[in-house]
């Protein structure tokens, strides 16, 4: 960014881009600790939210994990005030996590990368990670609060990205496509996509079948041989992924011909993508 006024036509563009959007805020700022926890609050005073952010100090995974953040890729959140409509059950966590995933994958598809799913919100292309999704729900004062996260390493140099993360093979979109991506397209295109099914979904119209269709044939880890790490007791569990059922949990069958359904977890290895 050279100046400020490359800087505000920049954001003139975002702001025209994301204008159709049935969002009562939208906030563009510079380093937040993670930009789930501002959206969060905001939404004490809006009930619709999109947060962006150029670098998180501490952004976040699933259960505690740090989410490395630097300036270059694309870190944002979606933030909804819900009410008790969606039922005593509250809201499909694992299934929101999926419609969210199936986006995330379609968008990028639509710029030409090769995007596919791991279980449960892993976004990979030629096996790297590239985006990852972190939902989260929290009651205040007995209001219900929906945040979507959402992390793409879009312009980052790969090498310097590995450096930061242990266990995980990292992928940047720049460093897979070999030049500069612009993070406005990307943003775009996953709020496009998002917003589409979304919608359809909260309107009753949903299709949720559709998802759930699209995000097995985007799979990277069905029909494989995959080993996981339940997150309630950290049991590890090895066998065939066979299905994704509807709440987004997991269906395994063991060696022994055991069903076991994984309702939150980590796929830690997978054979075919490992080697
Ligand atoms: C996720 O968690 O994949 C969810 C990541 C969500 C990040 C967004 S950014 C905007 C919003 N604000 C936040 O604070 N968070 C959300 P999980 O499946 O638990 O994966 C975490 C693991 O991914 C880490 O333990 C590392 O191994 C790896 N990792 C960390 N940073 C990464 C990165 N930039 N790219 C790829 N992998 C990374």
């Amino acid at each position: 960014m050279k100046g400020s006024l490359e800087l505000e036509e920049t954001l003139v563009y975002i702001y025209k881009e994301l204008a159709g959007l049935p969002l009562e805020e939208i906030l563009i700022l510079s380093e937040v600790d993670s930009t789930n926890d501002i959206a969060r609050g905001r939404l004490e005073l809006k009930s619709s939210v999109l947060v962006v952010a150029e670098s998180q100090r501490a952004g976040r995974g699933r259960g505690g994990r740090r989410w490395e953040s630097p300036r270059g890729g694309l870190w944002f959140s979606l933030g909804f005030r819900e009410d008790e409509t969606l039922g005593p059950g509250g809201l499909p966590l694992g299934f929101i996590s999926i419609l969210t995933g199936v986006a995330v994958a379609e968008a990028l598809r639509g710029m030409g990368f090769k995007a596919r799913l791991k279980w449960p919100n892993d976004v990979l292309i030629d096996d790297k990670k590239v985006a990852g999704i972190l939902v989260e729900v929290d009651l205040q004062g007995g209001q219900k609060t929906l945040v979507i996260g959402i992390g793409v390493n879009v312009n980052i140099p790969e090498e310097e990205l590995q450096k930061r993360v242990e266990g995980t093979r990292v992928g940047t979109l720049s460093g897979l496509a070999g030049r500069q991506i612009s993070r406005v397209e990307v943003l775009s295109r996953i709020l496009e996509e998002f917003f589409r099914e979304w919608e359809l979904w909260r309107s009753g119209r949903g299709r949720r079948e559709g998802i759930l269709r699209r995000w097995k044939e985007l799979s990277s880890t069905l029909n494989r041989e995959v080993t996981v790490i339940s997150a309630s007791g950290g049991e590890e569990i090895t066998g065939v992924a066979i299905d994704l059922a509807p709440d987004g949990a997991l269906l395994i069958r063991g060696p022994d011909g055991r069903l076991r359904r994984i309702i939150e977890g980590h796929v830690i290895s997978c054979p075919e993508l490992n080697s």
